[in-house]
Parts: C-alpha cells; sequence; structure tokens
C-alpha cells in the first residue's frame, strides 16, 4: 500500500440499493466526497479510476418488491435508471456505473466465491436459521427484525442494528418477528457457508489497530476497534433466497450468495466492464501495491468494508487492501432522520425538477454542512442563506465584476499591467499559495475545509476588488486601473480551476465566460491551467485575450422557492401522523377459544332516530337474521338517522345487553375509522344473508 504518491488511485463509492432513488442524505455522506476526491486526482494528472454501480441483490429489493407487487427485476431495472441519472446530473464523475445484476458480476463474484471454496477458506456448517411456517421460508437479514443484542432497540434488522451499526446473526436478535408475515419465527436445520472471521482476528488487529491507527478517521477507526475488542465470529456468506448470485457449488440448490458478500466483489466487477470497454488491463487497479484503493461508504458500512471485505479479499490472496475507508455520519433533513419510508428527504430527481440547473448549490451547502465527523442538519433556510450570501454574494458576485468591468473597460480584452504594487503582489503570492492550502485538506478528506479555503479564494478576490477600487481609479489612472483588472482576472482564472472539484458544472460555465479551455477541448491557442499551473506559471491569463460575455454563475434563491419546499415536508409530517394514529399496537394475544365466544353476524339496519339530547347516539332497530333487536350506537356525528337505513353491517350479538341512557342496547354494530376520524362501518358483501355468521 502506498499513501505517498501512489501510481494509480482505485477510488469506489459504496453501491446504492436498488430499491428507492438517491437522496441528499446520498449525496452529502458518499458520493459528492467521492467526486471531489476523484476530480481533484485527475486534475493533477492522477491515474484515476472511480467506479461505483447498482447493488441490485439482498433482501431490500425482495421487500420493496413484495410491496409493489412486481418483481425483483422490475424493482432494480426502475431504480438503477433513475440513481444513474440522478448521478450524472449531479456531476458524479465516475468512470463506470454498472450494477450487480450484470453478467460480468455474476462472473466475477462466482469465481471468487469459488476460489475461497476451493482453497477451503470457509467452513461449512449446518445450522438452526429463522424460518417463518407461513410464508414458507428461511428469514435472513430484513426479512426479520427483533431487539437488538447489543443497544436493545427494537426495531433492529437480522443482519445489521441501525441504531447501533451492530452487525449480527439473525439467530441473535430477541423477539424476532418476520417482516413477510409478522408472525413468530421457528428454527430450521439449513446448510451454509461461512467465512471464519475469528481466524482473521490476529491479522485484523494488526492492520487495523497498528497500521492505521493515525491515518483513518476516529468514528471509522472507534468503530473497528469496538468490533475488534468484542471478538470476531464466523459469519455466514450464504443465504437461502431465491434473488441473488446462486451458489456455485454442488449441493446447493435454493441458496445465493449473501448480498454482503456480492456487492463489494461489484467494485471489481465494475472496474473489469470498464477495463473491457476502454481496452485496459484491470488488474493493476486491484491487485498492485502502488495503486492506493479508496471506498467512501456512510457509517452504517464500516464494518462490512473495514473488517468483512478485507477479510474476503486476504483470503483469496491476490488483491491489494483499502488504504482508507473515509466514511461519513449521518445527514438529518430539518432536525429529523431522513426517511425513505415517511419520505422525508429531498429526493435528487425532485430537486432537479425544482431547481433546474442548481446541481452545485446542491453540492455546495451538502459539502458546507457535510456530516465528516458527526451527524449534521441540512435545512432549506441554511442552503438559501449559503446560495444567497456565499454563492451569490462572494463567488458570483466577484467573477460579475470582473467580467462586466473588462468587457466596459477593454472591450473584453485582458488589460496588460503596470508596474505591481506591494498589495497586488501580496494578493498574487497569495493566491499562488491556495492550490497547496485546499490540497492539504483534500489530502486528509477535509472536504468541507477545503471547500471553505476555495471561497478563500473568492473572498480575496472581492476584498481586493474593494480596496483597489478600479471604478475610481478609472477616472484618474489608467495605467493603474489595467494593472488591477489585470490581477483581478488572474484569480478568476484560477478560480476555474480550483473550483472544478467542488463546483464542476460552475467550473465549466466559468471556463466558457473566461473563454479558455479545460484540457479536453481541440481549441487552438487554448488557454489551459492545470491545479499545478496556479502555483507556478507566471500569468493563467495573458493580456490580449479576449474573454467572454458576463453571465451570472449564480442566482439568488427567493422565499417562495424555500416556503414550498418547506410546505412538501410539512405534507409529509401530517402524512405520516395520520398514518401513525390509524395504526394502534396490537392488543395481547387471545387464544383461539377465546375468538370462538364472539358471535358476530351480518345484518341490516332497518329503522333508526336519534337519542334525544345526545350528540353521539343514534338508537337502531337491526335485522340480525336471528331477531330485530334495538342497538343503541354512537355514530351519530358521522351518520344522520336518515342515511343509515338500509346499511348491511356487522354485530356482535352475543355482547351483555346494556341500558344507555334508559334504553337496553342488545348488541353492538362493528365499526372502523378513517385517518381523519370519520367513523365507517365495516359491512359485508351484498350477497350474504342477514344472520350469516363470521368466523
Ligand atoms: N447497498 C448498503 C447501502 O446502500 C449497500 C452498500 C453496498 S457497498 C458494497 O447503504
Ligand atoms: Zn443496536
Amino acid at each position: 500500500m502506498s499513501s505517498q504518491n501512489p501510481k494509480r488511485y482505485t477510488i469506489t463509492a459504496a453501491l446504492p440499493y436498488t430499491n428507492g432513488p438517491v437522496h441528499i442524505g446520498h449525496l452529502a455522506g458518499v458520493y459528492v466526497p467521492a467526486d471531489i476526491y476523484a476530480r481533484y486526482q485527475r486534475i493533477k494528472g492522477k491515474d484515476v479510476l472511480f467506479v461505483c454501480g447498482s447493488d441490485e441483490h439482498g433482501v431490500p429489493i425482495t421487500l420493496k418488491a413484495k410491496k409493489e407487487r412486481i418483481t425483483p427485476q422490475q424493482v432494480v431495472d426502475k431504480y438503477h435508471e433513475i440513481i444513474k441519472r440522478s448521478f450524472s446530473d449531479f456531476g458524479i464523475s465516475f468512470d463506470n456505473y454498472s450494477r450487480t445484476s450484470a453478467k460480468i458480476h455474476h462472473e466475477t463474484a462466482s469465481e471468487f466465491f469459488r476460489k475461497l471454496y476451493d482453497e477451503g477458506k470457509f467452513v461449512e456448517e449446518v445450522t438452526e436459521q429463522l424460518y417463518d411456517e407461513e410464508a414458507g421460508q428461511f428469514l435472513a437479514d430484513r426479512f426479520v427484525v427483533g431487539t437488538c443484542p447489543k443497544c436493545g432497540y427494537d426495531e433492529s434488522y437480522g443482519d445489521q442494528c441501525e441504531n447501533c451499526g451492530t452487525s449480527h446473526n439473525a439467530t441473535d436478535l430477541i423477539n424476532p418477528r418476520s417482516a413477510i408475515s409478522g408472525s413468530k419465527p421457528v428454527t430450521k436445520e439449513t446448510r451454509h457457508w461461512f467465512l471464519p472471521l475469528d481466524q482473521y482476528e490476529g491479522w485484523l488487529k494488526e492492520w487495523i489497530l497498528e497500521e492505521h491507527k493515525k491515518d483513518w478517521k476516529t468514528n471509522v477507526y472507534g468503530q473497528c476497534k469496538s468490533w475488534i475488542d468484542d471478538g470476531l465470529r464466523p459469519r455466514a456468506v450464504t443465504r437461502d433466497l431465491d434473488w441473488g448470485i446462486p451458489v456455485p457449488v454442488e449441493g446447493a440448490e435454493g441458496k445465493v450468495l449473501y448480498v454482503w458478500f456480492d456487492a463489494p466483489i461489484g467494485y471489481i466487477s465494475s472496474t473489469r466492464e470498464w477495463a473491457e470497454r476502454e481496452g485496459k488491463d484491470w488488474e493493476p487497479y486491484w491487485k498492485d501495491e502502488e495503486s492506493k484503493l479508496l471506498h467512501f461508504i456512510g457509517k452504517d458500512n464500516i464494518v462490512f468494508h473495514c473488517i468483512i471485505f478485507p477479510s474476503m479479499l486476504k483470503a483469496e490472496g491476490s488483491y491489494i487492501l483499502p488504504d482508507n475507508v473515509p466514511a461519513n455520519e449521518f445527514l438529518n433533513l430539518e432536525g429529523n432522520k431522513i426517511s425513505t419510508s415517511k419520505n422525508w428527504a429531498v429526493w435528487l430527481h425532485e430537486y432537479l425538477e425544482e431547481f433546474p440547473g442548481q446541481q452545485d448549490v446542491l453540492r455546495y451547502v451538502l459539502t458546507a454542512n457535510a456530516p465528516e465527523t458527526k451527524d449534521n442538519d441540512f435545512t432549506w433556510a441554511d442552503f438559501q442563506a449559503r446560495n444567497n450570501n456565499e454563492l451569490v454574494a462572494i463567488f458570483g458576485n466577484f467573477i460579475n465584476r470582473v467580467v462586466v468591468l473588462t468587457n466596459k473597460y477593454y472591450e473584453g480584452q485582458v488589460p496588460k499591467p503596470g508596474a505591481f504594487s506591494e498589495e497586488d503582489q501580496n494578493t498574487l503570492q497569495e493566491l499562488q499559495a491556495a492550490p497547496e492550502v485546499i490540497e492539504s485538506s483534500i489530502e486528509r478528506y477535509r472536504f468541507r475545509e477545503a471547500q471553505t479555503k476555495l471561497m478563500d479564494v473568492a473572498r480575496l478576490g472581492n476584498k481586493y476588488l474593494a480596496d483597489e477600487e478600479p471604478w475610481k481609479t478609472i477616472k484618474t489612472d489608467e495605467e493603474r486601473t489595467r494593472t488591477i483588472m489585470y490581477t483581478a482576472l488572474q484569480i478568476a482564472a484560477a478560480l476555474s480551476v480550483l473550483c472544478e472539484p467542488f463546483l464542476p458544472h460552475t467550473a465549466t460555465k466559468l471556463r466558457g465566460i473566461l473563454n479558455v479551455s479545460s484540457s479536453d477541448s481541440q481549441q487552438a491557442n487554448r488557454i489551459e491551467n492545470s491545479w499545478k499551473d496556479i502555483s507556478e506559471k507566471e500569468e493563467l491569463i495573458p493580456a490580449g485575450h479576449r474573454i467572454g460575455t458576463s453571465e451570472l454563475l449564480f442566482s439568488k434563491i427567493e422565499d417562495g422557492q424555500i416556503q414550498h419546499q418547506l410546505d412538501k415536508l410539512e405534507a409529509s409530517k401530517k402524512a405520516n401522523e395520520t398514518m401513525n394514529a390509524a395504526v394502534e399496537p396490537q392488543k395481547d394475544t387471545i387464544s383461539f377459544e377465546d375468538f370462538t365466544k364472539l358471535d358476530m353476524r351480518v345484518g341490516t339496519i332497518i329503522s333508526a332516530e336519534k337519542m334525544p339530547k345526545t350528540k353521539k347516539l343514534l338508537v337502531l332497530k337491526v335485522d340480525t337474521g336471528i331477531d330485530t333487536r334495538t342497538i343503541v350506537s354512537g355514530i351519530a356525528e358521522s351518520f344522520s338517522a336518515e342515511e343509515v337505513v338500509g346499511k348491511r353491517v356487522t354485530v356482535l350479538v352475543n355482547l351483555a345487553p346494556r341500558p344507555l341512557r334508559g334504553v337496553e342496547s342488545e348488541g353492538m354494530i362493528l365499526m372502523t375509522e378513517t385517518p381523519d376520524g370519520k367513523l365507517v362501518f365495516v359491512n359485508p358483501d351484498d350477497d350474504v344473508p342477514n344472520g350469516a355468521s363470521i368466523s
């Protein structure tokens, strides 16, 4: 592993589960930081491979398919496209975006498994696993929920607790219940293959706890340490499921690879897919010690990328190990945890519809608030403030003033400078130091700090103009004005390079405005600056060069746009409240005998009148098939007496009679309630006769 000056970079970003679109939490935690890093290394001229792809196996996909009543394949086909599109819209510059349902991935993962299998690296064992008798299937991973054995959270999944991050076996859960049928699972014997993590403990201790004590982030190192200190146990790498990569071994019918076994191999398959397309060799990116392998992930994926996948790579034997795993914490939204099921999220595809062309604003705000060392909060007020007070007022304003004045004073030509004053020299010196300042933050994965330093360059430009006031000197000193404008233009040109990792769309736009090129341009006599040039070149944009016309880089975001976003979230909150209010927790279990004591019949209301001096009560005559009887029912706030006559109803007929306001009520009509509190009848189909019993 070569941290210092590696030959090439293999950068991976977590493969998103393809069971829904991607939101700002994904972008802030994983994809924007990974992209900043990849773009930065490319501008520095490094050999970079940045890969990702859709994670299309695993229980989350199957559950979504069940919920939407479509096939798992339909689920992944739908979301793969949406996710891929969002990434490209936001400028996430993957060299390849693959998917784990691709043939090359099935092959790569199967070969990998087979090699470990053939070399006896797995332990094969018949164990008791949770089984749902109602659904007729084993309950692995997210198919089962229960109480976390570590933190007591009672919605923990079978393979991982979202509350404390611990990864466990489904049989470790306390009070497990099936996510499919809700029933209590039984245990049943089944054969599986286990990766004996306990055998890698000594090596992991040395590799992580010793070698990476200093360079891994404290949140990452801390999680690994606690895992290793707790003692590692063998982990099953196969599952009894019908969606996934079939276990490539005889006698393993009906079994697939555990999604967390195949998904990280997806990084390798994505690399192979890229290499085949580009006519390159994939192996150095994964097998040459001089390559630097980096995994960008969210904190819930730490154990898989720091312990399990490296153990797999180690077991295989020919791969390099990650040099670093710069995992982020979580991003919250307006004070609450982002939640797909509660629709408490800002979806990337929706954002783009509402803020077209403003992807860099979101990238900027997410980096400014990146949850690098602790969970952080995204608020729309902050989004607006950072756009209006920073991007518009500092960056955009500086560029606009430079371009407008150059066009006005010099018809768009960079003026020839005279002698530089001390202020000019200091400013240019500060500019030359900027790449190194930004660089040192990026190399330590401190992207928010790096972006602040980028903005300091725009601040430097603004301050320079404000101090030197070319709009005043133009009236008195032409040569001085030319020098000022020349200097300011150098800052603008530097910004068009320095902002590229953070704000790629803005960088392109700015290069257009300044009429300078990016390295892929075919233009003759092009002006092209690299990261290094900013510190090393005498001038970045020469006198006589003609710039383009002014165009606003950023535009103000109005209160109304923000209010619209807040209203959308408010609507989600309301919808959740009504949904939660509607679902009461299940009551205590009753025996079958208890149930058979209830005598419920289909009946028809034949007359109704309001109980005098009450708001709620109607006195009903009901034909129960057995007899016609009087029932007093508290439904008058939802129904008038007239409208209930003729209604088919369900009646509990053997409820002990009780007097209500002096009228004997001989049973109970079964009702339910809409989320907004309106009562509705539980009414049987019309062709069921009165007296039919319900059981
Ligand atoms: N799909 C988990 C997630 O989306 C998982 C990451 C796989 S990375 C190999 O959080
Ligand atoms: Zn837990």
